[in-house]
């Protein structure tokens, strides 16, 4: 019982850190629908795990400790926010081909580019995703990853690479609404369905970033809580901080 309340404490005080930071941000109308037990007009009265889905083998202590590395911060940017990024990309989208013919990589359906410049507009949505998503002394990828995912695309497990990419990744859904799966690396019967809204950011760390894989579902296995969800043409944009030491 302690056990679980220091834990929903340790999740109360990661909840306050990014609210603050969303307050900072001047997002008003952005809401932590996952935590329930904050009161507070930017966190909606939903249940704690609203986005996720655990398997059986999860119990309470276990399902505190995943919502807390697996926060997703539904409405992030707005439609008209996400019209201006796709204004931006489309053009340097349309010059690519969907890859679809190898079949053992991580991915199936995609193009993807990295980007570092933005216009003014979209770069204010990238700093936002920075202020909010890591803590104020993190050192980032300058380049943003942008992944366009086909409407028959999805990703294969995977856990990304320690050499490549550090203890926080936070990535925007663009398009569509999609379906993530976590599976616990060694223990394969733990695993956690994570809805991403259309327009929602999420932001992975500790043990979702680093016992889990994560894959992206195809249209057809995207069913979140017994419900269909519609997965079309998805677009992220990821950041991600420097490898760690
Ligand atoms: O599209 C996403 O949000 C996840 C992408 C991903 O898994 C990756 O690039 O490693």
């Amino acid at each position: 019982m302690l056990k679980v309340l220091t834990m929903r404490s340790i999740i109360f005080s990661r909840v306050v850190t990014i609210v603050k930071r969303l307050r900072q941000s001047n997002i008003v109308h952005c809401r932590l629908r996952h935590v329930s037990n904050v009161s507070s007009d930017l966190i909606a009265p939903t249940p704690a795990d609203h986005f996720l889905s655990f398997c059986e083998e999860f119990d309470d202590d276990s399902r505190l400790k995943f919502s807390r590395d697996m926060v997703i911060v539904d409405n992030f940017v707005s439609e008209s926010e996400e019209d201006s990024m796709m204004d931006e990309l489309k053009p340097v989208l349309k010059e690519m081909h969907y890859e679809f013919d190898h079949w053992d990589d991580a991915i199936h359906g995609y193009r993807e580019t990295e980007r570092l410049k933005w216009s003014p507009k979209n770069m204010q949505i990238i700093e936002r995703v920075r202020r909010i998503a890591f803590p104020s002394e993190t050192s980032h990828i300058p380049l943003v990853h942008v992944l366009d995912l086909a409407e028959e695309g999805f990703i294969k497990p995977h856990i990304d690479s320690v050499r490549f990419c550090g203890d926080i990744i936070a990535g925007i859904s663009l398009l569509s609404s999609s379906v993530m799966r976590l599976v616990h690396e060694k223990e394969k019967s733990k695993c956690v369905d994570v809805l991403l809204p259309r327009r929602s950011l999420y932001i992975m760390t500790g043990t979702a970033r680093y016992d889990y894989t994560h894959e992206l579902l195809n249209k057809e296995m995207s069913i979140f809580k017994n419900e269909k969800v519609q997965r079309g043409r998805r677009l992220s944009i990821i950041c991600r901080n420097m490898p760690l030491k």
